[in-house]
């Protein structure tokens, strides 16, 4: 990740600010909406709550979303402008590690910011991105927003979409659909957090290269359904909420 401007490197916040410096060029550059630099100071406000760490709730959560991805057949990465800008090499690398394909989906959806978003990952080595243009001809029923187009042989036909920073509406409809749904959403009061099987309340900054790392060090367990089968959402969430206020 490049910052487009230097920020000090013993700044108390310099991570932080090396984040918002990153998305505002991703937004010059035709990858972030401009709605997505607001969606991400909420995150920020979310990320100090919980101390701007991998908490240990959150570890659990990326573990099983790892066991998951790996146990599943058709995993399907769904990224935004979001994830592009942040971690566009982690989510090619999360990819291989899990066998998952990668789609384009946006909320703020354009064709131009799929193309950009689309070449981005291509130089970090992607192949065979889905969702763009006319490849996202098939639908989420009961979904209205520009979410609901997606690829027949991608999000569709898949049977776990992981889809970091999301909109609650989708989240819901692919449950619906019988998909398994991870998220990466820092709050977990959100509709989202609350209807994923598997919610990783953490930033995507430091979650997808940790479920990189998780899924490496998993993939050639004899229990990863059992890794899968005992993670339980909601006490998860309700631990996440707990750290928020205080209490751990
Ligand atoms: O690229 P597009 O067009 O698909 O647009 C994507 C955004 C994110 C703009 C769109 O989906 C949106 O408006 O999202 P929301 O409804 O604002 O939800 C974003 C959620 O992600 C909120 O619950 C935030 O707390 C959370 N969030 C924001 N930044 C991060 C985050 N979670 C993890 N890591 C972050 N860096």
């Amino acid at each position: 990740m490049h910052a487009r401007i230097s920020i000090p490197p013993d700044h108390p916040r310099a991570k932080s600010l090396n984040t918002r410096e990153i998305l505002v060029n991703g937004y010059r550059r035709g990858l972030v909406a401009a709605e997505g630099l607001i969606a991400h100071g909420r995150g920020e406000a979310y990320d100090y709550l919980i101390g701007e760490q991998t908490t240990k709730t959150a570890q659990r959560a990326i573990r099983a979303a790892a066991a998951v991805l790996l146990l599943s057949k058709r995993s399907v990465i769904s990224v935004n402008g979001i994830t592009a800008a942040l971690c566009p090499r982690e989510t090619v690398e999360l990819a291989r590690a899990t066998g998952s394909a990668i789609e384009v989906n946006l909320f703020y959806r354009t064709e131009d910011r799929e193309r950009a978003i689309k070449a981005e990952l291509e130089m970090y080595g992607a192949e065979n991105v889905l969702g763009v243009g006319s490849r996202a001809s098939a639908t989420i029923p009961e979904l209205q927003s520009e979410r609901r187009r997606v690829d027949p042989d991608g999000i569709y036909s898949a049977d776990t979409v992981l889809v970091p920073l999301e909109d609650g509406d989708r989240t819901e409809a692919l449950a619906r659909m019988g998909k398994k749904v991870i998220t990466i959403d820092l709050n977990p009061l959100s509709r989202t957090a609350k209807a994923a099987d598997i919610t990783i309340v953490d930033n995507i900054v430091r979650a997808i290269p940790a479920l990189v790392e998780a899924a490496l060090e998993i993939r050639c367990s004899r229990s990863l359904k059992k890794i899968a089968d005992g993670f339980d959402n909601k006490k998860n969430l309700r631990e996440s909420i707990k750290i928020i206020r205080g209490g751990t």
